[in-house]
């Protein structure tokens, strides 16, 4: 619940979700493709025979992989197979429309030649952007660019996880400087990147200094007008994070949903929202080895439309090789995911809550503003009806499976504005979507 109670400087500057253009048209995306890429896709999980049972992108905190080894990675990065028309082709055939890529993740590495580090890819053998040509290849095919950017980085002698010393504290302020820097350059070069995905700002030098991250909002808001923002950047002056010590969101959509979906619409308050999912339990850079449940398409489909359902984005991540080229498993999750949306994406695209209990069978997600309502079936029930249960006053005025326009389906009204909607039953190897438009009785 909102209290109202502590007067602060730096906690949300605004109350309700952003209802400018740019915001809705990151609502209206629903789905968006993660990229967690790096100079961790070389060792992919793995060193010196053994494997590694982190996220991949973290084994540089591994105590078996030295800090000097991880170090020296950069100098064998050479994706030669990367093509990013192919990438963006792969996610559109998904249905993506956004991707957020990691421009630089925890290990400092940059994706993009900056001009303010070493550690880049101007430094390896592959010599090249990797940043520009992907955001303009995933932008022609109509897919919107957003950059992944850690505060955290172990590369850069000037970080600090605390401060407990004069001397930190100095680092600490030109390290500010470099993050500033390096975020402006990002934008100048990219400038048709929608937002940043911030990360690595749960550290007590970054916490304690709620007046520098709300400056840095601002700035980055100035410089690219509409930019989006998600709630990981900021913490009040009191250290309070994604929410402010009154339990307001910071920033422009709440972004702390990691491998996790809310489950009522209660859970998410009002606000806009964003999950970011992986395929293995956790795993976000490439490894090797995956372990443990591997995702399949129809979980993964029934997670985006639950999303969807609950007014939230659903961002499904990539762990792409060190040469360049996703792993099988994911090029054919993406052709699977592809031909469910081909057929069934108005059910996700531009809708949200639709208002309606919560049914047994699946999911309901309206098209924003209208009477139409979609019904996504995850669950056949045994006695072969769907039970539709719609708030006093409206009926259902037609109804339709997706897939076959042309053949209206007759509802059967069991009880006050109560209907059954009858399905084949046999085995379905994907969620069925049924179209319903509604009315408004007299
Ligand atoms: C972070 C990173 O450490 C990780 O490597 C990956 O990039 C992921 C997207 O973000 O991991 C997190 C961040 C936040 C939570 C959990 C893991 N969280 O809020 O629970």
């Amino acid at each position: 619940q909102v209290k109202d109670t502590i007067p602060l400087q730096h906690g949300a500057h605004r109350i309700g979700n952003r209802t400018d253009a740019d915001m809705q048209r990151w609502r209206d995306l629903r789905f968006g493709q993660f990229i967690h890429w790096g100079v961790y896709a070389i060792p992919g999980g793995m060193w010196d025979g053994k494997v590694y049972n982190g996220a991949a992108e973290w084994i540089r905190s591994w105590k078996e992989m030295p800090h000097e080894a991880y170090d020296q990675l950069y100098k064998q990065f050479n994706p030669v197979k990367y093509n990013p028309a192919d990438w963006a082709q792969q996610a559109k055939n998904m249905g993506a429309k956004y991707m957020i890529i990691t421009t630089k993740h925890h290990d400092g590495f940059c994706l993009w030649p900056s001009k303010y580090a070493k550690y880049t890819i101007a430094n390896t053998p592959y010599k090249k952007d990797i940043l520009g040509p992907m955001v303009e290849a995933y932008n022609k095919a109509g897919i919107d660019a957003y950059l992944y950017f850690s505060i955290i980085d172990w590369n850069h002698p000037d970080w600090r996880t605390s401060i407990k010393s004069p001397a930190d504290s100095m680092a600490m302020a030109r390290f500010k400087v470099f993050v500033k820097n390096q975020l402006k350059e990002l934008l100048d070069r990219y400038p048709t990147v929608k937002g940043f995905w911030f990360d690595g700002t749960w550290d007590e030098s970054w916490k304690n200094d709620g007046a520098f991250s709300d400056e840095l909002e601002q700035y980055l808001q100035q410089l690219h007008p509409g930019l989006i923002i998600g709630s990981r950047l900021r913490a009040d002056e009191k250290g309070a994070r994604h929410f402010d010590s009154n339990s307001r969101l910071m920033g422009d959509y709440e972004q702390g949903w990691e491998r996790k979906l809310p489950n009522t619409i209660a859970d998410v308050h009002g606000n806009d929202w964003e999950g970011v999912m992986t395929v293995p339990e956790n795993q976000w850079g490439y490894h090797q080895q995956w372990f443990g449940h591997v995702k399949s398409a129809n979980e993964l489909i029934e997670m985006l439309v639950k999303s969807a359902s609950l007014n939230g984005n659903f961002v499904l991540n990539f762990g792409p090789k060190p040469d360049g080229t996703f792993r099988t498993e994911e090029q054919e999750l993406m052709r699977n995911i592809g031909r469910w949306m081909q057929v069934n994406g108005s059910a996700v695209y531009g809708t949200g809550y639709a208002g309606l209990e919560k049914p047994d069978w699946g999911y309901y997600t309206r098209k924003t503003g209208t009477d139409t309502v979609y019904m996504v079936v995850c669950n056949v029930p045994v006695n072969g009806n769907l039970r539709v249960k719609l708030p006093a006053k409206q009926s259902i005025a037609k109804a339709w499976a997706l897939e076959q326009p042309g053949v209206a389906l007759q509802p059967e009204l069991v009880s006050r504005d109560e209907y059954f909607i009858p399905v084949e039953q046999k085995v379905y190897t994907s969620p069925l979507v049924i179209v319903m438009k509604l009315e408004q009785q007299q």
